[in-house]
């Protein structure tokens, strides 16, 4: 049935060593000239080579024309028979044709606002040439590129140039995957970075013409990640150039290609007028991950796409610790953890559920998941937790040294550890074989002295594993004495077992225990307490992970609670209050405790705790959960919004972020007190985006917008990083009853050009964030949501898949939703000529 199993992995029967490409570009017939120097590696085996929507136009080894009985040509590529094969080593030369200019999956060479750029990961290579599209073949590339475009890029370095072309050579063999060219009219901000060993790389930024003033920051981030790896691991560059391309017209947000980063403009574009502080944390947290794949993905890659978490996982991790050094350790940790509770806790809860090394698939774009990504980066971090950052380093150093210019498994990854820290990682390899995220129980007794915690944990079944063996779970744990002094510091129990007990001797009295701090594992922990308890962590914890933890469960208990009609909890709500005025903590955590869970998160957690969802009711108890905090601290939070306003010029750096987001947190709060007048101030005022938008979407959540919303929409028409807010922010805060409908209008606006996945996403994503306007009860928004992925699948199957995920929680909600959701993926299943993408996604989604 087209599924690939990691089972049937083979090597490739020939090598590869060198490949000379020549692009003559045009729009309709750009022409693919390829020269394969090819050796067998077994005899008699056939020569099959990937290629999809290519035409053929010629054929040859060494130089001879084959013949049509010499090879089989079908949709998925093409197959040259032993008996036309030379002994020994030989030449393959083809030439092929492809359109750019029609190809709207924007995977392969295509085209976006009249340049030239590729996407090739995962198998996209196979769209621009027949050749072995498989990561663990890699090649010395060489290309030449004939257009009469200004600036003609590839891989490597430049080997020369002139009017109307371009050739390129990449000295590092590679996989297809990380092949990239690109063609246009563009500009480049210029810069240079001196390496540890003193070499000078050439940095450059391509964008359009007219883009060049928003390139600053990007090339700042860039030469700090260049910085940071040097220093934290040891790695250099390895090339004299580093081109970094913005695009407006991309599937996901950047590509790691060889010397030649391919970006989603959003990801590049940043002035304080047109980015909000999250966009340039993220800005330089991608620009690092793509540098940082430099190494762990394009020197070390992976063997095959079951082990993309190799690459992934890594290389999430090494982003996150470089945001978490350039900006606030913890604050970065509880943005890391709330979006991997949100995303990856969400997908392992529900139909997708998978390992962070799958062993099957259909379409290998459908597994980009957070699964593979935020919890394969979690995986990276209980490693680091276990053999400590000094049997880290030793670790990655081994890594590098062994496996330099290989194609790498799991296996061999934690060899690595295993071999440079004398340790048994068997069991730990659960974590990339296993789907679910484990539940961890836990007791506490206290008798004589000795303090006893008790854990056991248990992994539901997930689709095709209904047994769930025990994992190894590292369980950072403090405990604190009844008056709030540390009398146990931060100290990791291995759990190794299904049940085990963990003592602490000597103790006075008995102690509040401080457990999983720092997340130190992606476990759901259940502690029955008390709120009391969680107020004096809240005030107390000496880790500042767990000290927003505990406002976080007494939120969510509150919240749970309200739903079926409670009242806020005054320890809740006094807790916070002692908080937000509290000047030795930061404002950027301070603003993050004033953050309440989004409904989602509400949502996930009543399902997780079997108990109905009612999109409407988490909607109602989070805003008058807002309201009470509103009324209570209302004097508290005036003073704290005037105090936090940051003086002088706009700064992208955490500290002035940080103030603006806990004012914007106070002026969420106060918006329900004074009729949205700061608020409207604010926006009125605002001379950057964090502010306008953060107004905007106060606004907005209250009702009170229109103005404003056409006043911003008049002013950005013209610049669509800009406008994808607009959209995005009124569909995802509007009042929920409103929502389908305003997507429905949103749709219609000309501005709504949906073939632009940022634009397709703004406003598909804007409505799926909205909780209960997603879930409304008549299903409309689920209708137009699915009426779009029908639409977009036979242009874009590869965002329509993506976009699908809306679809995942499908089983948290009342029968009638269910069978609402349920009749939305089943119409989508029906489509005829439905994706491969999509398809797998539906069917995997209906279970
Ligand atoms: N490796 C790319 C993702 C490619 C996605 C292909 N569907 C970006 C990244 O993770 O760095
Ligand atoms: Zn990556």
């Amino acid at each position: 049935d087209g599924t690939t199993y990691l089972s049937d992995y083979r090597p490739y029967p020939f090598t590869l060593d060198h490949v000379s490409l020549t692009f003559r570009l045009a729009p309709k017939a750009t022409r693919v000239k390829a020269a394969l120097s090819l050796a067998p590696r077994e005899e008699g085996a056939p020569l099959h080579l990937d290629g999809e929507e290519l035409k053929l136009i010629s054929l040859a080894i060494d130089g001879q024309a084959l013949k049509p009985a010499d090879y089989l040509l079908t949709e998925a590529g093409l197959t040259i028979h032993p008996a036309a094969l030379p002994e020994g080593a030989f030449t393959l030369e083809t030439e092929v044709e492809i359109a750019p200019e029609d190809n709207t999956a924007l995977e392969g060479l295509y085209m976006s606002k009249g340049m030239y750029c590729t996407q090739c990961e995962a198998e996209g290579f196979r769209k621009i040439t027949f050749y072995p599209d498989r990561p663990d073949v890699m090649a010395r590339f060489h290309v030449r590129i004939e257009g009469d475009q200004s600036v003609l890029l590839s891989n490597g370095n430049p080997v020369g140039h002139g009017p109307g072309w371009a050739e390129w050579d990449d000295p590092w063999p590679k996989p297809a995957y990380l092949f990239a060219l690109v063609a246009g009219e563009l500009v480049a901000t210029h810069g240079t970075f001196t390496t540890m060993s003193g070499k000078t790389v050439d940095l450059n930024i391509w964008v359009r013409p007219g883009d060049e003033d928003r390139t600053a920051f990007a090339l700042g981030a860039l030469a700090r990640a260049m910085k940071w790896d040097e220093e934290a691991y040891g790695r250099e560059y390895d090339l004299s150039l580093f081109n970094l391309v913005a695009v407006d017209d991309f599937n996901m947000g950047a590509m790691e290609n060889k010397g030649l980063n391919i970006f989603n403009s959003k990801l590049v574009l940043a002035s304080p007028e047109t980015a909000t502080d999250l966009d340039y944390e993220r800005i330089e947290g991608v620009i690092g991950h793509e540098y940082f794949h430099n190494w762990t993905g394009d020197r070390i890659t992976c063997r095959d796409w079951f082990q993309l978490c190799l690459k992934e996982g890594l290389t999430v991790f090494r982003d996150q610790s470089f945001t978490s050094d350039m900006r606030l350790g913890p604050v970065k940790r509880i943005e890391d953890v709330i979006t991997l509770r949100g995303r990856q806790f969400r997908e392992d809860a529900g139909p997708l559920s998978h390992p962070p090394r799958p062993d099957h698939y259909r379409e290998i774009n459908n597994f980009y998941t957070a699964t593979v990504y935020e919890k394969g980066a979690e995986v990276v971090g209980m490693l680091k937790t276990l053999v400590g950052p000094e049997g880290y380093r030793k670790a990655l150093d081994l890594y590098f040294e062994r496996h330099d210019g290989q194609a790498c498994t799991i296996e061999d990854w934690i060899k690595v550890f295993e071999d440079s820290s004398g340790r048994d990682l068997s069991q730990f390899k659960h974590w990339y074989t296993d789907a679910g995220t484990p539940r961890l129980k836990v007791t506490d007794n206290f008798k004589d002295g000795t303090y006893t915690l008790e854990f056991t944990q248990e992994t539901r079944p997930t689709p095709g594993q209904p047994e769930k063996p025990a994992r190894h779970i590292p369980i950072a744990v403090g405990l604190l004495s009844p008056n709030g002094d540390e009398v146990v510091p931060t100290t990791v129990l291995e759990m190794t077992g299904d049940r085990q007990s963990f003592t602490f001797t000597g103790l006075g009295a008995k102690p509040v225990p401080s457990i999983l701090r720092g997340f130190s594992a992606p476990v759901v922990l259940e502690r029955e307490t008390s709120a009391e308890e969680q107020a004096f962590l809240l005030a107390n914890d000496t880790d500042p992970f767990n000290r927003w933890e505990a406002g976080r469960n007494l939120a969510r208990a509150t919240l749970t609670a309200m739903t079926v009609g409670a009242e806020p909890d005054p320890a809740y709500v006094e807790a916070l209050g002692a908080l937000i005025g509290d000047e030795s903590l930061s404002p950027a955590f301070r603003a993050l405790i004033l953050r309440l869970p989004g409904e989602d998160e509400i949502a996930q957690s009543l399902f997780t705790a079997g108990r109905t969802v009612d999109p409407d009711a988490i909607h109602r108890a989070r805003h008058a959960l807002m309201a009470t905090l509103a009324e209570r601290h209302e004097t508290a939070l005036a003073h704290l919004f005037d105090a936090s306003a940051v003086p002088g010029p706009y700064k992208p750096d955490a500290a002035s972020a940080g103030l603006r987001s806990l004012r914007l947190a106070c002026l969420s709060l106060l918006s329900l007190r004074d009729d949205a007048a700061r608020a409207r101030a604010l926006y009125a005022s605002a001379g950057n985006m964090t502010e306008s938008l953060g107004a905007l979407g106060i606004l907005v959540t209250v009702g009170k917008a229109e103005t404003e919303l056409a006043a911003f929409r008049k002013r950005w028409q013209g610049n669509p990083l800009v406008m994808d807010k607009w959209f995005v922010t009124q569909l995802s805060l509007c009042p929920p009853d409103e929502a389908p409908d305003l997507a429905a209008r949103l749709a219609a606006d000309p501005l709504f050009d949906w073939r632009n996945p940022n634009r397709f996403r703004s406003v598909l994503g804007g409505l799926s964030a909205n909780h209960a306007g997603f879930h409304r009860k008549d299903g409309a928004g689920y209708r137009f949501y699915a009426d779009w992925l029908i639409r977009l699948d036979p242009l874009n199957p590869q965002t329509a898949a993506r976009m699908s995920t809306a679809f995942e929680t499908w089983a948290r909600y009342d029968k009638a939703r269910q069978e609402k959701m349920r009749a939305e993926l089943a119409r989508i299943a029906a489509q005829p000529g439905l994706s491969r993408d999509l398809g797998e996604m539906t069917a995997r989604l209906l279970g």
